[in-house]
């Protein structure tokens, strides 16, 4: 994780606190974030200044730093606009050619047979298990477990304590809620949420929002 760039972290909320503590653990230093609210500006987060807007990220040469997405999806329990958001910050740096950095905590369990794309999150206490692919952009928050063999596509959020048994797959821009069980084999289709505690038994279409145990669509 160490790197002689610069290292950038998009966005200054509690998702921030959470990356620059992993890092810092991990021996790298985040030399800055950068916020949209211009309330923002000046202030600090840990001891690590917020120097501007997405702006000051702009301005730099796209080979001089990595960034950190620090996005969540604080409006995934409603949908998954919150991950449209953090995929919209993503795409729009990467045309730019900005590079993202992946953050994988010291603390977390990740086999060597993972394969780990750009910009993907790995936070405190999470399993990833031998034959996992995580897509660019993801979060594996705090504690959560994929077993084997599970695919989770870009821009997802599994969110805490979330547990997807053997060879689940996840497409893109999906939200598994905190603490949610999804069985083996099932198959989550594109921009899905899964509720927090729910208990997939079935697969989940695209766009759909489960809830409950066992999961079933929640009518928009
Ligand atoms: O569930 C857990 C464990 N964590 C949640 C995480 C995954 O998502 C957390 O509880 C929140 O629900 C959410 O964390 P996040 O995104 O840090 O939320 P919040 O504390 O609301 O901070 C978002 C920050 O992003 C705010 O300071 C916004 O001003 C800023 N922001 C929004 N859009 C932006 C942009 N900053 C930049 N630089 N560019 C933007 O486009």
């Amino acid at each position: 994780m160490t790197t002689p760039l610069d290292l950038i972290v998009l966005c200054a909320g509690g998702h921030a606190r959470v990356v620059i503590d992993i890092l810092r653990r991990g021996g790298s230093a985040v030399t800055a974030l950068v916020d949209a609210d211009t309330h923002l500006h000046g202030e600090a987060v840990d001891g690590v200044p917020i120097i501007g807007g997405d702006d000051k990220v702009l301005a730099r040469d796209p080979a001089s730093l990595m960034l950190i997405n620090a996005l969540g999806n604080a409006a995934a329990q409603v949908g998954s606009s919150g991950l449209a958001r953090r995929r919209a910050l993503f795409d729009t740096f990467k045309a730019k050619g900005y590079r993202f950095a992946q953050v994988v905590s010291s603390d977390a369990v990740v086999s060597p047979t993972a394969v780990l794309a750009e910009g993907c999150q790995i936070i405190t206490g999470a399993i990833v298990h031998p034959g996992c692919t995580v897509g660019a952009n993801t979060i594996i928050n705090t504690g959560a477990q994929l077993d084997h063999d599970v695919r989770v596509g870009a821009h997802c959020h599994v969110a805490p304590a979330a547990v997807l048994c053997g060879a689940v797959t996840v497409d893109d821009e999906c939200h598994i809620g905190a603490g949610a069980v999804i069985v083996q084999g099932i198959h989550i289709g594109r921009g899905a949420v899964v509720g927090a505690g729910a208990v997939v038994i079935q697969d989940v279409l695209a766009g759909a929002t489960v809830v409950g145990n066992p999961a079933r669509i929640r009518p928009t």
